[in-house]
């Protein structure tokens, strides 16, 4: 299963032909700057590439089609060619049909193609445009049809002219027709979906995507846009957080305005953790299509954000876990063709599968981001289970626990692989990472070959061991390591990590004799710290104990979800109980340990399955999936050996780049698990600022 990417040299043809400060941004270069970077990265060479077709007339009918009922406005006319009423220079020149209408702007003139671009809002027409537009849509009818009949995992869409803004009867915003909306309207047709999360992460608010479902419970919207309390183009009432569907599609559209401009990472990653995701688990979607716009990237004239090119690397990632991994982006704005290139190139790159790149920059989200994703969360709560858990008030930890700057000490992002990113900060003119890639990707190390275990042909089992000398003097301060069996299997271990530490591979599985899963984790922990890595994070699950000299410096994060109480011994030692139902999980993963890994930003990652962890192998998954979001992709799972192999080969899949299993439906979430966040929450949240979705109360 692999990436399409679906493009048309022909779509670089329509182009501005007057002077229009506002329309100039949309230009060809958009297309073929992308594209060239995509050749120069090799990441074209490794996607399934395919030639973009133009939509059919009928399919363009899906979303631009007369309105049965009376009252819909009607497009503008073509305006009759000066000189000679008697025969209008288009045939049509009365159909009030919008698609015949941009089909006809293929035979006008310079003058006229000006003049009735200006009866729309920030539009331009070319003699190309109509066959551009078709292609646009096309390209995104043909992605949805490569991922929903199972020839592709995933892709993209390299198109022009862009489609959100574009509504059923009005160009609108450099849009034409409404590439993402036909597409999904196509999928719901032709392969009776009933659920189609559409996620529009550009910086403008798609208003066509949302008025064409706004009553439509099957298709889930959701737009982040630059807003400023309504100062922002388009300047609708309705782009605002309190418009929230209608009819049966209340609780369908999410609108999250963004009320100052300098968004980042934080801001970005927040707003999927605290709205987007936790709604996408419930909807359950079938299909993600994403209306992906890069002009919130830094750099770009019309958004000024601040969010980083990795950034979308990591919005992808999360996305990925969702619907199976079927996801479907499109391309929509975009302005600045480096920061449009290089972010681009990390979607296409984490759609193939590859770890995102660790984010860059401080890990706290703005007090104006937290406003709108609290106004956003409340404005949807009636209509989403998981949101109505009660806010939580902060309960600041005693002074003792505090890291003395109250957040941890700031690391560069890298670790000691990748020295070019630790020595400068990762900025949009850098270089991008210039170490090499592991080469191997994913390595499992279990005791015995098990030949029950299915794995991808690019996961290697691991035949190597650490030195048997340097094996037990490790192994020696625990007396359930000295068995011959354990020691084999910690050798195994020792090796695998040596591997990850110096980079050669970048994740990896190894089996813990099921009687020293605590003392091998031990071992693990130490190894790591002593041998290169800076910020070590610990998701252990079951019975497992922390480590008697874990120390509480900072260095390493221990998060464990285990089964007894919630408690937060330091900023740095954190226990929750195992929660009982999916969704308590999922607020677990969403609510907790993605904030705080986030806002950790490790180097590594353990993640142990100890005795009495209870994961069913898609929860496993999805753990395993969100946490290669950190630390560049270095997961190390360790697995009881006893584990299923179905345990171990999905966990493996899921580590080499797989998308997890969709959870399915999920339950609500139990009082218990909801009262155990919310304590933790309450208690970390001073310290952890990843984990806030509301703002400071100013006393
Ligand atoms: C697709 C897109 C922006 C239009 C801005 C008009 N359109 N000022 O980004
Ligand atoms: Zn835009």
């Amino acid at each position: 299963m692999g990436t399409a990417l679906v493009y048309h040299e022909d779509m670089t043809a329509t182009r501005l032909l007057w002077d229009d400060p506002e329309c100039e941004i949309e230009r060809p270069e958009r297309l073929t700057a992308a594209l060239d970077r995509l050749r120069q990265r090799g990441l074209e060479q490794r996607c399934l590439r395919l030639s973009a077709r133009e939509a059919s007339e009928e399919e363009l009918g899906l979303v631009h089609r007369l309105e049965e009922v009376t009252g819909w406005p009607l497009p503008p006319r073509i305006p009759a060619p000066a000189g000679d009423p008697a025969s209008p220079a288009c045939p049509s020149a009365c159909s009030p049909e919008y698609v015949s209408l941009v089909r006809e702007t293929q035979v006008l003139g310079k003058e006229e193609l000006q003049a009735l671009s200006g009866q729309f809002d920030a539009i331009y027409f070319h003699p190309s445009t109509f066959h551009c537009a078709r292609l646009a849509a096309g390209a995104g009818l043909q992605l949805v049809d490569a991922v929903l009949t199972g020839a592709v995992q995933n892709g993209l869409a390299l198109v022009r002219p862009p489609g959100h803004h574009s509504q059923r009867a009005a160009a609108n915003g450099f849009c034409v027709f409404n590439n993402v909306a036909i597409a999904a309207a196509h999928a719901k047709q032709k392969y009776g979906l009933h659920r189609i999360l559409v996620v529009d992460w550009d910086v403008h608010h798609g208003q066509g995507i949302q008025y064409l479902f706004e009553d439509d419970p099957s298709v889930l919207y959701f737009s982040w846009h630059r807003y400023e309390h309504g100062r922002f183009w388009p300047f609708l009432r309705e782009s605002d957080a309190d418009a929230v569907g209608r009819g049966q599609g209340l609780g369908f559209t999410v609108n999250l305005p963004w009320n100052q401009v300098g968004m980042g990472n934080a801001d970005y990653v927040a707003a999927f953790l605290h709205l987007l995701l936790p709604l996408a688990f419930e909807f359950d979607p079938e299909l993600v299509l994403v209306s992906a716009g890069f002009d919130s990237a830094i750099g770009d004239p019309e958004g000024q954000m601040q969010a980083t090119p990795e950034c979308f690397a990591h919005l992808t990632q999360l996305l990925q876990v969702l619907a199976g991994g079927r996801v479907c982006a499109v391309l929509e704005g975009g302005y600045h063709l480096e920061s449009l290139a290089e972010s681009v190139c990390m979607t296409v790159q984490t759609l193939l599968g590859d770890p995102a790149p660790p984010l860059s920059g401080p890990m706290v989200p703005c007090q104006s981001a937290l406003e709108s994703i609290q106004s956003a969360r409340a404005a949807q709560a009636p209509h989403w289970k998981s949101l109505q858990l009660q806010d939580v008030t902060p309960v600041p930890l005693s002074p003792s626990t505090h890291s003395p700057e109250g957040r941890p000490p700031p690391l560069l992002p890298g670790g000691p692989v990748c020295k070019a990113a630790a020595s400068a900060p990762s900025s949009l003119l850098d270089q991008p990472c210039l170490c090499p890639a592991p080469s191997v990707r994913t390595a499992v190390a279990l005791t015995a070959p098990d030949i029950t275990l299915v794995l991808p042909p690019d996961v290697i089992q691991q035949e190597g061991s650490a030195l048997r000398e340097e094996t037990e003097a490790w192994a020696r301060p625990h007396e359930s390591l000295a068995r011959e069996e354990a020691l084999t299997a910690l050798g195994k271990l020792l090796h695998l990590l040596d591997g990850m530490l110096d980079g050669q591979v970048n994740s990896g599985i190894a089996a813990t004799p099921a009687s020293a899963a605590a003392a091998t984790l031990d071992v693990a922990v130490r190894r790591a710290l002593s041998h290169g890595a800076q910020r070590l994070l610990c998701v252990a699950l079951g019975q497992l104990d922390r480590p008697p000299d874990l120390a509480h410096d900072g260095r390493s994060l221990w998060l464990n979800i285990r089964g007894k109480e919630a408690a937060a011994l330091s900023m740095f030692h954190v226990s929750t109980p195992l929660p009982v139902m999916t969704s308590g999980f999922l607020s677990c993963i969403l609510g907790l340990m993605l904030p705080l890994a986030y806002g950790f930003q490790p180097d590594l990652v353990l993640v142990a399955l100890g005795p009495g962890h209870g994961l069913q192998g898609p929860q496993a998954a999805l753990l395993a999936a969100v946490l290669r979001g950190l630390a560049g992709g270095r997961v190390l799972a360790l697995l009881e050996e006893d584990s299923t192999p179905q345990l171990a080969g999905i966990l493996a899949r899921v580590l080499n780049g797989e998308a997890p299993p969709s959870l399915g439906p999920s339950s609500v979430a139990s009082p218990e698990d909801v009262q155990a966040l919310m304590y933790l929450r309450g208690q970390l949240e001073p310290q952890w600022k990843m984990l806030q979705c509301h703002p400071h109360l100013v006393a």
